[in-house]
């Protein structure tokens, strides 16, 4: 968790936390590694970390204890996660790198972990080496991560933004479409749309919204056998979307 949130007078680099996991079948010796970059800790003598187990380290374990009752924090890192993102290094006394990961706050990196309170995680937990591309982590299931646990699936269906027209003609009204390609309908009453990650609690679709499943939403031209698709209209189109620069953008 790089960008945490503060929260109260607990600073956000306080509430930072850096997680590691045994994904192998043996224990891991790990005396004697040394962050070399991003923060600074080495590994005293005779830490071992059990297969499957985590281990967590914080620029301050008072304060995220604090914030994670229950949590156990190895230890305290000397420096702080960059916010706009930067490499960490764990490498063996004698040098050899251990695994080296550049993180980052723009895309394809999650913008969720980015000071809105999600932390970072790789999409695929079973990786035996942090991945370096940006495509292949998510940001946490929930709130504040998951730091001692495996992240949760997220339980957010798999919507997406399909088509959209931004530079529109009068009387044309520019217009969002969302697409539900998933075999299940979802509810996306309460969801956010935005065009500025800085307020991503921009227009709020209306509650009890569902989104059918592809069957509903989709249909083919059967009259020209045409492969094109045509949009079916939701209720939801017809909300407005804050649009401050819209006359500029226009051609
Ligand atoms: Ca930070
Ligand atoms: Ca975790």
């Amino acid at each position: 968790m790089y960008h945490p949130p503060a929260v109260g007078t607990t600073s956000s680099d306080h509430l930072e936390f850096l997680e590691l996991k045994n994904t192998g079948s043996t224990a891991l010796d790990l005396s004697g590694l040394t962050f070399t970059a991003g923060v600074r800790f080495t590994f005293s003598n005779g830490t071992k970390l059990a297969p499957g187990g985590f281990l967590i380290l914080a620029s301050n374990p008072g304060a995220l204890a604090a914030q994670y009752p229950g949590l156990s924090v190895h230890g305290a890192y000397l420096g702080a996660l960059n916010n706009g993102g930067e490499r960490i290094t764990l490498a063996h006394p004698l040098g050899a790198v251990i695994f080296s990961v550049s993180y980052d706050d723009e895309l394809p990196w999650p913008a969720l972990a980015d000071n809105l309170g999600f932390s970072l995680v790789p999409r695929d937990p079973t990786l035996s080496q942090a991945p370096e591309s940006g495509t292949r982590w998510r940001a946490s299931a929930l709130p504040g991560g998951s730091p001692g646990t495996d992240d949760p699936a997220p339980a957010v269906g798999g919507v997406v933004i399909n088509e959209l027209l931004a530079a529109s003609a009068p009387p044309q009204t520019d217009w969002i479409e969302l697409h539900n390609p998933t075999a299940v309908s979802v509810e996306i009453g309460g969801w956010f749309l935005t065009d500025d990650r800085a307020q991503p609690k921009k227009y709020r679709l209306p509650d009890g919204l569902v989104l059918a499943t592809r069957g509903r939403r989709w249909r083919r031209l059967p009259a020209t056998g045409s492969p094109r698709r045509v949009r079916q209209r939701s209720e939801f189109l017809g909300g407005e979307l804050p649009e401050p620069r819209r006359g500029a953008e226009r051609p």
